[in-house]
């Protein structure tokens, strides 16, 4: 089963690239099996309808669906060396597509991050976009320095990103350890009561403002399924009260591809065993992806 029935065969006018990274063996949590995500998010496409809500046709988007990587739950070295050669795989068929990688736990965005900003953009000016519930600044967490809780923290400390270009949104779960981690390093996390504190619109402003005054043009964008509220995304390790509607992320990722060039984006952290018996969640993945996608597509 393919995402949405598209094609497996980078192409000439290929714009986007779905892949799944099946891994969940850094998750803090035993209960969850994100691994299954892509599959199940693949399959939820057959019944979902082939328009988006401003009405393009699904198909007719630039999109394949390569597949997989291969994963090897326990062995995190080689993971890293198979999603990086991956990666690199992709670009060498097609230089500007943009990837789109459907999790697996939130530390799958790291090596992907790490490869797209580290060999690929020469473009210096790339921001990070992380939604979330959390922070993931934790240094080690119970398996060490790679973790979903401490993914942020990995990527704020490669050599392209700092306080600056690295923004994490939707935040209401902070650990104190955390939270000094942010404060000492001067990370920013725009909290979710913010959006009803300021406002959507000029929090949303805000966002795009953090940005465009570090004079950012490409950016990668990171969606934690736990940044939506958990009555609209149950399906998830960590639900927390007091998260984003589709709608106001709707906004917000057309609102982000209006105004930067999106290099790659994901989602991460749907969990089909706990979702409600009408997938709900993967329903909602699915749809922001294509929709995101269809935001970005030329
Ligand atoms: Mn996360």
């Amino acid at each position: 089963m393919k995402f949405y029935d598209f094609g497996d065969i980078i192409a000439s006018d290929t714009e986007f690239v779905i892949f799944g990274i099946p891994w969940d063996y850094l998750s803090s949590k035993d209960n969850v099996n994100s691994s299954t995500a892509p599959q199940k998010i693949r399959e939820v496409t057959k019944d979902l309808a082939l328009t988006t809500e401003m009405g393009v046709e699904i198909p007719s988007l630039k999109v394949v669906d390569i597949g997989d990587v291969s994963i090897d739950p326990t062995n995190i070295e080689r993971n890293l060396r198979e999603i990086k050669d991956f990666l690199i795989a992709i670009y060498n068929q097609k230089k500007d597509v943009i990837p789109v990688m459907i999790g697996g736990d939130h530390f799958c965005t790291f090596p992907v991050v790490k490869t797209i900003s580290k060999e690929f953009i020469a473009d210096d000016n790339i921001g990070v976009l992380i939604f979330d519930a959390h922070l993931d600044l934790y240094d080690k967490w119970d398996k060490g320095v790679y973790s979903h809780a401490t993914v942020s923290h990995r990527i704020y400390d490669l050599d392209q990103f700092n306080k600056n270009n690295l923004l994490i949104v939707g935040t209401r779960d902070i650990d104190i350890p955390e939270m000094k981690i942010a404060n000492e390093k001067g990370i920013n996390h725009f909290d979710a009561f913010l959006f009803s504190d300021l406002g959507f619109k000029n929090l949303s402003k805000d966002i795009v403002a953090f940005f465009q005054n570090s004079r950012i043009k490409s950016l990668y964008v990171s969606i934690d399924i736990d940044v939506l509220d958990p009555s609209i995304a149950p399906g998830t390790g960590y639900a927390i009260p007091g998260g984003l509607s589709y709608r106001e992320l709707w906004q917000l990722l057309r609102l982000l591809a209006k105004n930067f060039k999106i290099i790659g984006c994901d989602i991460v952290e749907v969990s089909p065993n706990l979702d409600a018996p009408n997938k709900m969640t993967s329903n909602l993945a699915a749809k922001l992806l294509i929709e995101f996608i269809s935001f970005i597509s030329n």
